[in-house]
């Protein structure tokens, strides 16, 4: 029996969410704790009491809404993914997994199931690095991957702490009291778009998903005197910027060197002080995203691009500090997980293909708490973190039936 999907309710919900936002629509930006982040977080809030589920926000901001389940002392299955959003992003990146799990909730509902396992829905802080530098807080936080000190370590571009900003955004209590145990859950499956192009170009419905790709983030600082652009001479020049330069090719060139395409390089970021066309740039800060679902290779990457800061900045003279911001293992879908997905695709009549996830998220760190899985529907041309991210109302729904008779089949177990 597939369950009833209100594709109608949920569609005019990711549209009215992609409204609260920094940019004008389909721009979507919601940037930690920020205003918009906060009305996005009440709107949700309102959508989940008004679903008749129990909600709870943690003390680093994740948010809890919970179906009842006839047997409460068993530990429940969890699902959900985020809301926040990089700058001028899509309206379907995370919230298709928070706003498509509270319709399969609502599913079960209409449906009269009352699974004999509670299902909570997790709506989960900061799953973007934006603010902070560092993705999947939230759960790195419940996890217990990211400790009191590694929170305390944060910092925002304005110099501001993790704690300065939840404790401002009215979270309560120690942020160490979101931490959850091992086994706090049964498990935890996340509907997530593919942001790739796999599905569309085999023409298949839904992604199950086997592995998520190791993430790393190197961040190099290069500094040197700055100076006049037209007064300092060339010879007595220390630009990081033109170090800076040597790294950004190398990291790409490095990347596509490593004989798979599986491996990733970007350099996403990169800030230039004091940014003035007539000042030779006296510091430059790069934050570099490196992945692979290979683990070695990945670490030889990252190794090497810091090594080869450290030369080009020797080489130029200029100052140089390499930091590694995080560096994840990849995670491995629990068995039970996938076939739970999989028999919910037969039941739904959903084409289907076990993949890789190459977009990092929060499961990687539920993953350290029980077993887990994604459930993936397709990106329009492989499109994503980009205002044309498109999936459809059919492919949402239809990744939303097989969320919910998974989410059934595990709460069932
Ligand atoms: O970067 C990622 O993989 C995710 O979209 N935060
Ligand atoms: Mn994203
Ligand atoms: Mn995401």
């Amino acid at each position: 029996m597939t369950l009833p999907v209100d594709t109608a309710r949920l569609s005019a919900e990711i549209e009215e969410l992609a409204r609260i936002s920094d940019h004008p629509y389909p721009s979507v930006t919601r940037i930690l704790f920020t205003p918009t982040d906060m009305a996005g977080r009440e709107w949700l809030h309102r959508r989940l009491r008004d679903a008749g589920l129990t909600v709870r926000v943690d003390a680093v901001g994740n948010t809890f809404a919970r179906l009842e389940g006839t047997d409460p002392s068993l530990p429940a299955v969890a699902t959900g993914s985020h809301t926040d959003a990089i700058p001028e992003a899509g309206r379907f990146d995370g919230v298709v997994g928070v706003l498509g799990g509270l319709e399969a909730l609502r599913a079960l509902q209409a449906a009269g199931i009352r699974p004999r396992r509670s299902i909570e829905l997790i709506a989960f802080t900061s799953e973007e690095p934006t603010r902070f530098g560092l993705g999947c807080i939230g759960s790195r936080v419940m996890s217990g991957v990211l400790d009191e000190a590694g929170l305390a370590r944060l910092r925002d571009a304005d110099g501001g702490t993790f704690e300065q900003a939840r404790l401002g955004a009215g979270m309560t209590g120690a942020a160490m009291d979101a931490r959850l145990a091992p086994g706090a859950y049964h498990a935890f499956l996340e509907l997530h778009i593919e942001q790739g192009p796999e599905l569309e170009r085999q023409g298949l419905d839904i992604g199950v998903v086997t592995a998520i790709a190791a993430p790393a983030t190197l961040r190099v600082e290069l500094t040197g005197g700055g100076g006049h652009a037209g007064a300092l001479l060339m010879p007595a020049r220390h630009d990081p910027l033109v170090a800076a330069a040597a790294v950004i090719q190398e990291v790409d060139r490095a990347a596509r060197g490593t004989g798979s395409t599986d491996t990733v390089g970007t350099v996403g970021l990169i800030r230039v002080e004091p940014g003035a066309v007539n000042s030779v740039p006296r510091r430059v800060v790069m934050e570099i995203d490196m992945r692979d679902t290979d683990l070695a290779r990945r670490d030889a990457l990252v190794d090497h691009v810091r090594a080869f800061a450290r030369a080009q900045a020797e080489r130029l003279g200029v100052g140089h500090s390499g930091e590694i911001l995080n560096r994840d293992p990849p995670s491995v879908s629990g068995p039970a997980v996938v076939e739970a997905v999989e028999a919910a695709c037969a039941e739904a009549g959903a084409s289907n293909v076990r993949m890789v996830s190459r977009a990092y998220h929060d499961t990687v760190f539920m993953a350290q708490l029980c077993p887990t899985g994604m459930v993936f529907v397709p990106s329009r041309a492989g499109v994503s973190h980009r205002p044309d991210e498109f999936t459809s109302e059919e492919q949402i729904a239809r990744g939303v039936a097989v969320l919910a008779g998974a989410l059934t089949r595990l709460a069932q177990a």
